[in-house]
């Protein structure tokens, strides 16, 4: 895919993210149809809904495409080219009616060497109304305007963000990190949406992030995001007999803190 053909895609794709995002703040007061409930997780009927109105909408222009989503994968799984998908990141915020959620779509295409390498990022919340771009050929954008990742390069004047994910071993290890950071950071926050954790970070707004046990999906777009925007985008895949497929451990940070968190 060229630069012109790269660019028309990205105008395609923030129709497509501002689409989803009007269904879920259409949705966001009213009662949610929830699917499955876990200790530290809830999917509602809206995310599989929000899904597929993004992928009828991106098959318009892109049938070949692949998907790889939250609420599910469609296409070949070597294909050329493919999106990565989650429809409402912060779901459990949002079924508390927390406005703190976003939609998240990556474009992913196959190297060489047979691996997936994001080369468009957007991220879109619906309550302020922030959509965050970026592509293999543009710089990071917010609503149009060029950001860029924080300049403080002290623990001492940083804010933070821990993320605690759905599996008790990675919450143990974000624990462990609030437990030894949290005297040595300006402060820490618990935010609920991976994506926008990134964001935030490749906006200045945060100075880290920081989490075990996110999937593709949540930070596919926003780390991509944060990486045009100078930002350092860790990401560990996690393996062992009880590991998610597609599970990172992500130590995101400004262009300074790289590796200064030790997680
Ligand atoms: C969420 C992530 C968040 C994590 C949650 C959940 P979802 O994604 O954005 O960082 O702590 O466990 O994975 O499920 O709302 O798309």
């Amino acid at each position: 895919m060229n630069e012109r053909d790269l660019k028309a895609c990205l105008d395609v794709v923030c129709k497509v993210a501002l689409k989803a995002g009007d269904l879920m703040y259409a949705n966001w007061r009213l009662p949610k149809q929830v699917n499955e409930v876990k200790q530290h997780d809830i999917k509602l009927a809206l995310d599989v809904k929000c899904q597929e109105l993004i992928s009828s909408e991106l098959k318009k222009f892109y049938p070949e495409f692949a998907l790889f989503g939250e609420e599910g994968c469609e296409g070949a799984t070597n294909a050329p080219y493919r999106w990565v998908v989650d429809p409402i990141d912060g779901t459990v915020n949002f079924v508390f009616e927390i406005p703190h959620a976003c939609t998240s779509i990556a474009l992913q295409k196959l190297d060489n060497q047979g691996v997936y390498q994001t080369i468009l990022g957007v991220v879109y919340e619906p309550f302020c109304k922030e959509m965050w771009t970026a592509t293999r050929d543009e710089v990071a954008m917010l609503n149009g305007k060029a950001i860029h990742s924080s300049e403080r390069n002290t623990l001492e004047e940083s804010v933070i963000s821990v993320g605690f994910a759905k599996m008790q071993k990675n919450v143990n290890l974000s624990l462990e990190a609030m437990a030894r950071l949290t005297s040595q950071v300006r402060k820490v926050r618990i935010m609920g949406s991976a994506a926008l954790d990134l964001t935030y970070v490749a906006t200045g707004r945060l100075d880290a992030y920081l989490e075990a046990g996110v999937r593709l999906w949540d930070i596919a777009a926003a780390g991509f995001i944060l990486e045009k925007a100078g930002g350092h985008f860790g990401k560990t895949l996690l393996t062992g007999p009880t590991a998610e497929p597609e599970s990172y451990k992500v130590d995101a940070t400004n262009h300074w803190l790289a590796g200064k968190f030790n997680f």
